[in-house]
């Protein structure tokens, strides 16, 4: 286990293939977002599923059923994970949780986001949609690697939830300190695949996450 999921924020999806190709296996998985699957379609997962598993990051947030028939084209493309939001509130991630697990699958809520804007609206509510999460059942959450003490504080609420932090790299977030507060992954997207070297620049995020 490598503890690192790699973004692939492409807009072409031959790049990202070929990204993913470089990479072999190395990531533990490949986060998909709108970027690739609005400009490559949905049946890219279907090819990056060949490097490993793929999380969709659709950020899911509408009513339940609409929530249900989103997630299911997502499973049903081969995506092994879904991110939703969970202001949307509890039935709304119920709803993927539940369409997750006919699928075998994953659902991870949304906490605080990363960016600075996260602190106007989401971060207030942060440990509430950690609550609502865990409630929920849902496999983990989302937690912001740019603030590393909001992430050791969201780590003790979470409980057994799994806790991927995006933010590592581009948005000045570093991986060492994320795990030391309590990431059990880290999400990383310009940091390797904007590097030269995409294959290197995962590399050397894994050999922090050993350190
Ligand atoms: P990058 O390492 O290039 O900043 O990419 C981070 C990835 O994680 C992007 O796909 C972004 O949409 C996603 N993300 C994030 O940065 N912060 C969050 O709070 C939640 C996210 O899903």
């Amino acid at each position: 286990r490598s503890r690192l999921i790699v973004a692939l924020d492409l807009m072409d999806g031959y790049e990202a293939l070929s990204i993913a190709e470089k990479l072999g296996g190395i990531a533990d998985a490949i986060k998909v977002n709108y970027p690739l699957i609005l400009s490559a379609g949905l049946d890219i997962i279907k090819d990056l599923k060949k490097h490993g598993n793929v999380v969709a990051d659709f950020k899911v947030a509408d009513i339940p059923n609409t929530n249900s028939l989103i997630c299911a084209q997502a499973f049903k493309a081969g995506a092994d994970a879904i991110i939703c939001h969970g202001f949307a509130g509890s039935d709304s991630v119920k709803a993927c949780i539940d369409e997750a697990s006919k699928y075998g699958c994953e659902a991870y809520v949304v906490t605080e986001m990363s960016h600075p804007g996260a602190v106007e609206f989401l971060q207030p509510h942060a440990f509430e949609l950690v609550e609502l999460a865990r409630r929920a059942g849902a496999s983990g959450i989302i937690a912001p690697a740019t603030r590393p003490e909001r992430l050791a504080d969201i780590r003790r609420k979470a409980g057994k939830m799994k806790i991927l932090a995006p933010g590592v790299g581009a948005q000045g977030g570093e991986a060492r300190r994320a795990i030391d507060a309590g990431a059990d992954f880290i999400i990383v997207g310009r940091g390797i695949y904007g590097a030269d070297d995409p294959y290197e620049a995962a590399l050397e995020f894994i050999e922090q996450l050993r350190r």
